[in-house]
């Protein structure tokens, strides 16, 4: 606390909003973390999504051990980089060619700017409660950690560039419509979350992708997939292969890093061709491309591809999603669960969660106390109500039996 910034190099992991001092993690092993005063936890909160096959997965450890050896990085261009660059392209086949960064937020700060390079547009449209890492133009109504301390429209960004982004409602094309109607010509890209995380976990409905892809289609607005939770999270191909919806570009992080820093964005070749050296939309990075993380994110590709994979993901998660919603109704809780594929949120709400309103009626003092109650009983979840919950390959039976023990008194305490 007296070197880094309210001890943590991140806020998220801050327990603001839940209460006490952050957690201090000193080793972790498949579901298992260890506290530096050595107490264990079931984690679900995965690095916030990169470890979907769970803590020191051996062949990741394998693969970043092999590859340090022959040195952490060159500055020029490698093999790895480049079997990584091509697993993803086999994986998500909208994306013709690619971009490798260091975060989701280079991610989406790059596609930004090559979307309004490529259209000569300026104005940008996202979604309330929607977060896309912290460059100025997505801190506008912005989810997780923004939402969680309540500064969703961050100081320090100017009311230019403030100016330039439109904020729309998720699940509500009409809200849209309207932006562009009251813009015309103007839009350069329209960003989703395709399944929302960062307001909790908020599905789209049914037409709702359909609609962007018809209004990016019709007023030609680059539509961007930020898929840097949902991708390769929900299926092999991401959200977009879910719902069978293709973005002109998508942005990549998390899942693709295998924990180590690692973003990504791609898609149309016609626009990514825009992207230095090739075109005029600067972009560029020291570590871009590192061969650890290319390393690590390679194998942790290669070991979730497979059907297998997802259909086994969902029977756990379903298993433990059905237990909460058991055990909190048994203890008279009123609990909305949203969940889809390895992804959920426990929302303390009676009411159905599909948008940042509807989100916020969620009572957080209620989630604070599941929470502690939780923790206190060796479960670690996101502490944010406005965070989703993620389950590994490493969760099974066994762990979703510790869980909803852990939850049967926690709800109790809630009541
Ligand atoms: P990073 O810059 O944190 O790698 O990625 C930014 C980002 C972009 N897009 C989406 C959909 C994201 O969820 C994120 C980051 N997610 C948060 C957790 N919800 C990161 C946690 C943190 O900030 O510490």
């Amino acid at each position: 606390m007296k070197s880094i910034v309210g001890g943590v190099n991140s806020p998220a992991r801050a327990f603001l909003s839940v209460g006490g001092d952050p957690l201090f993690v000193s080793k972790a092993e498949g579901v298992w973390i260890w506290d530096a005063d050595g107490n264990r936890y079931i984690d679900y909160i995965g690095s916030w999504g990169p470890l979907i096959t769970g803590h020191a997965h051996p062949a990741v450890i394998a693969a970043v051990t092999d590859a340090a050896r022959k040195g952490v990085s060159y500055g020029a261009s490698t093999e790895i980089e480049i079997l990584l660059a091509e697993k993803i392209r086999d994986m998500i086949p909208s994306i013709e060619l690619l971009r490798m960064v260091n975060s989701g937020t280079e991610a989406t700060m790059s596609a930004l700017r090559l979307a309004r390079g490529f259209t000569g547009r300026s104005k940008l449209i996202k979604f309330a409660g929607c977060y896309h890492g912290h460059g100025d133009s997505f801190l506008i109504k912005a989810g997780s950690g923004a939402l969680t301390l309540g500064v969703p429209d961050s100081s320090g960004v100017t009311a230019g560039t403030a100016g330039d982004t439109l904020v729309a409602e998720y699940n509500n094309l009409e809200s849209v419509g309207k932006l562009v109607a009251a813009h015309p010509g103007t839009v350069a890209a329209i960003i989703v979350e395709p399944v929302a995380g960062n307001m909790g976990t908020v599905p789209p409905v049914p037409g709702f992708l359909e609609g962007l892809r018809a209004i990016a289609d019709e007023e030609g607005i680059v539509l961007i997939f930020d898929e840097v939770i949902t991708g390769f999270r929900l299926s092999r191909e991401g959200a977009q292969g879910l719902y069978r919806i293709k973005p002109d570009l998508t942005t990549l992080g998390k899942i693709v890093g295998g924990g180590l820093p690692v973003g990504a964005y791609g898609g149309r070749a016609d626009i990514m061709r825009s992207i230095a050296p090739l075109g005029p939309v600067y972009q560029a990075g020291t570590l871009s491309g590192n061969p650890l993380a290319m390393a690590a994110g390679l194998a942790t590709l290669n070991l979730i591809d497979n059907e297998r994979t997802y259909s086994d993901l969902e029977k756990t998660r379903s298993a433990l999603t059905e237990g909460l919603i058991t055990e909190a109704r048994e203890a008279g809780v009123a609990v909305t669960v949203n969940a889809v594929g390895s992804m959920f949120t426990v929302f303390f709400t009676d009411k159905p969660v599909t948008d940042h309103a509807s989100a916020l009626k969620s009572d957080t003092r209620m989630f604070s106390k599941f929470f502690r109650g939780m923790l206190d009983r060796g479960v670690l979840f996101p502490p944010s109500q406005f965070e989703t919950t993620f389950v590994s390959t490493k969760h099974d039976s066994r762990s979703v039996g510790i869980t909803l023990e852990a939850a049967r008194d926690t709800f109790k305490e809630c009541r």
